[in-house]
């Protein structure tokens, strides 16, 4: 059904990935030690990094290679002069999604200033936030949807997912545009939509009283101030005393207002993704 050479090209493709991806993986698991925040030299890029705009158009490499499976690949978006890399889900809600934030254990600090959620911090292997100049770079070349998955210290999961997910570039102070809730998790985000981003030291918010960033911590679209604060300082249990302690990671309409959530996942991803090839 399609042309052998086609074949050919998918499986030349995708072997860089593999090469790409075993360079990625070796000694840099995660931000434990201090040693491994020096910038390690990067190499050319992967050949085929330049055809993959972001995870969604990957996967038909992927699938066409009986090869689907999340991981972590390079992509460059279209107004991006460099390729980076991303981690890739390719299982969830029929995959194809960009990941551009994650928690999961609280070893990664969070309660950052501008700079850093600029640039993105933490090793997308593992907990991480993308940077805002990449995730404005990959929702301006197309409608994207967004993804948030959350879970709690039972283990339950939940998600809300947003038909509508753009941030402006930095002269808007990358604000945030969303829309079109869907999902188990309750909308905790709209209440959000048209802020612009504040951090530990850029009070863009919508309260003369707080600086909203400072008040709750980490970075986010804060309005005045939060439903949702996924970018949070990290609790464990045993650590955490409801309003003695803060809103923590925090998604008011899953757990109500005093939960510090275990797990976060945010991720992208374009509207008219086809996902049944
Ligand atoms: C994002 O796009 C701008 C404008 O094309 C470019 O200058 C910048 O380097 C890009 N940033 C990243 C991280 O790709
Ligand atoms: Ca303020």
């Amino acid at each position: 059904m399609y042309p052998t050479c086609l074949v050919t090209f998918l499986i030349a493709a995708l072997l860089p990935f593999a090469a790409a991806d075993q360079v990625q993986r070796e000694g840099q698991d995660d931000n434990l030690n201090p040693h491994m925040d020096v910038e390690v030299q990067k190499n050319d890029p992967p050949p085929g990094a330049a055809h993959f705009t972001d995870c969604a158009t990957l996967y038909p490499l992927l699938y066409w290679t009986s090869s689907v499976q999340d991981g972590v690949f390079p992509i460059k978006p279209a107004a991006s002069s460099d390729h980076f890399d991303v981690f890739c889900d390719m299982t969830t809600d029929g995959g194809g999604w960009t990941v551009i934030q994650k928690r999961s254990d609280g070893r990664l600090n969070f309660v950052r200033n501008w700079a850093d959620y600029k640039d993105g911090f933490g090793r997308v292997q593992g907990e991480h936030w993308l940077g805002l100049d990449k995730i404005r770079n990959l929702t301006s070349q197309n409608s994207y949807e967004l993804y948030v998955e959350l879970g709690d210290w039972e283990d339950n999961f939940a998600h809300a997912k947003y038909s509508t997910f753009s941030i402006g570039d930095e002269s808007s102070d990358y604000t945030l545009h969303i829309g079109g809730y869907s999902g188990d998790a309750g909308d905790s985000m709209e209440y959000h939509n048209g802020m612009k981003f504040s951090a530990t030291d850029r009070d863009n918010d919508e309260s003369s009283t707080y600086h909203c960033a400072q008040k709750f911590s980490g970075g986010w679209w804060h309005n005045r101030c939060v439903y949702s604060a996924l970018n949070g300082p990290y609790y464990q249990p045993e650590n955490y005393h409801g309003s003695d302690t803060g809103l923590g990671v925090y998604w008011s309409q899953w757990k109500g207002g005093y939960y510090s959530l275990k797990a976060t996942k945010m991720m992208v991803r374009p509207r008219n993704y086809i996902r049944n090839l």
